[in-house]
């Protein structure tokens, strides 16, 4: 079954979002397989946002990803990859759709509440840099039947 990598930044921590997210995901269809609430190390935000070193932002992207605990979680089921990507929305607020959790809460491309695996090779990577297999739970809610034919 397809996983996905999500991050509730510090942002989504400190506005009391973290049950909002979840309830969204849980809503959808999809299972929680790994959660845990963390303080990022420099060392593993940097990895994280590896592909962005070049850019201008990355310092304060790692400042921030730094600065105060992030919940990290593993999602599992059909299409997860791509779908949480929709029910996150655009990466500037300001321009991502209503209804996804950056068009309801965010205003700033930099404190934009959640980060999703962008596809199914970079949740692998992402899962493995932030979870060890023993921290990962393989179950089946009995909800199964109803969500897929
Ligand atoms: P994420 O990786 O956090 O899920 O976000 P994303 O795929 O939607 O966007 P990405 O291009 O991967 O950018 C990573 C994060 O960097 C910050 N950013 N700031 N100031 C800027 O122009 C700028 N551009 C990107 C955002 O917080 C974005 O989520
Ligand atoms: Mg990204």
């Amino acid at each position: 079954m397809e996983r996905t990598f999500l991050m509730i930044k510090p942002d989504g921590v400190q506005r009391n979002l973290v049950g909002e997210v979840i309830r969204r995901f849980e809503a959808k269809g999809f299972t929680l397989v790994g959660l845990k609430l963390i303080k990022v190390s420099r060392t593993l935000a940097e990895q994280h946002y590896d592909i962005h070193k070049e850019r201008p932002f990355f310092g304060s992207l790692v400042d921030f990803i730094t600065s105060s605990p992030v919940v990290a979680m593993v999602w599992e089921g059909d299409g997860v990859v791509a779908s949480a990507r929709k029910i996150i929305g655009a990466t500037n607020p300001l321009t991502s759709e209503p209804g996804t959790i950056r068009g309801d809460y965010g205003v700033s491309i930099g404190r934009n509440l959640i980060h999703g695996s962008d596809a199914t090779e970079t949740a692998q990577r992402e899962i493995s840099l932030w979870f060890t297999e023993d921290e990962l739970v393989s179950w089946e809610p009995n909800l199964t039947p109803w969500l897929y034919e």
